[in-house]
């Protein structure tokens, strides 16, 4: 039976919840900042999650919800600068320690660590931001803990394409049944389960209520010894918190049953 070798990591809703205070903010000013008057919501940013991607977001905005503004001849170029402004507002946030890690990351990150065990990236965010939150919400340094910052626009197709995670894959010469990735988010899973990675779920604040099959558990975060997880979906046993054991156990089962 295939050992578990890596733990794939994405970064959004997962390692932080980044969305709601952190990104949609950073879209919102530099809207303002180009004297654009939209102003995205968090009922709205919640609609527009569903596209992955900075630029592919404010891009299905203009065209979507068609806000009033004329679209200059180099739209894709206006894109473009717009979503650099937005990460400069995130990473400065981000700097400014906005962004704390969810409960269990840093405890669960350490222990892989400590055991040997191999650590990727696989997100659809922009690598700067991939750096700012490793570097300034986990420790200066940590982004060299991670053989692959696997993200944004290094593939062609973003989640729910498997795009990310093949690349992760192909990068680190690890087949999907030697890593488990953690994700937040159904188009998450979609790409994790599309490359053939078992995949354990921490939904975030946007993505409670949305579909989870084939995850190897739902819970609401990693857990502390201190704060247990709530379970949403799946067998853990009795177990309180993500560890590595946990993680040991959950994936044996997943391999077991796909070599039935
Ligand atoms: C989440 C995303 C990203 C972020 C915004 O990525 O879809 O687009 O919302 O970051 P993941 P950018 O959950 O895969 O980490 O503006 O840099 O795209
Ligand atoms: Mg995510």
């Amino acid at each position: 039976m295939k050992e578990l070798e890596a733990l794939l990591l994405d970064v959004d809703g997962t390692l932080a919840d980044s969305e709601r205070d952190g990104h949609r903010v950073a879209f919102n000013l530099a809207f303002r900042e180009a004297g654009l008057d939209w102003a995205w919501s968090p009922e709205l940013y919640g609609e527009l999650l569903a596209v992955a991607g900075g630029k592919e977001r404010i891009a299905h905005y203009i065209e979507r919800y068609r806000p009033p503004f004329d679209p200059p001849r180099d739209l894709p170029g206006f894109v473009a600068a717009l979503h650099r402004a937005k990460t400069a507002h995130y990473t400065r946030m981000v700097k400014q320690g906005a962004l704390p890690l969810r409960p269990g990351v840093r405890r669960l990150i350490m222990e892989a660590r400590s055991d040997g065990l191999r650590l990727g990236v696989a997100t659809t965010t922009s690598p700067d931001n991939v750096e700012a939150l490793l570097e300034h919400s986990l420790a200066p340094g940590s982004s060299r803990w991670f053989e692959v910052l696997a993200c944004g626009d290094v593939v062609p197709a973003k989640k729910p394409a498997p795009d990310i995670y093949l690349y992760a894959l192909e990068r680190m010469a690890l087949p999907p049944e030697a890593c488990v990735a953690l994700e937040d988010s159904e188009n998450g899973l979609a790409a994790a389960r599309g490359a053939r990675i078992p995949t354990l779920v921490t939904v975030s604040s946007y993505t409670r209520g949305q579909r989870f099959d084939g995850a190897l558990a739902v819970l609401d975060t990693l857990g502390e010894p201190a704060r247990p997880f709530e379970v949403i979906a799946g067998d853990v046993g009795d177990a309180r918190c993500v560890d590595l054991a946990l993680v040991r156990r959950l994936h044996a089962r997943a391999v077991d049953r796909q070599a039935r």
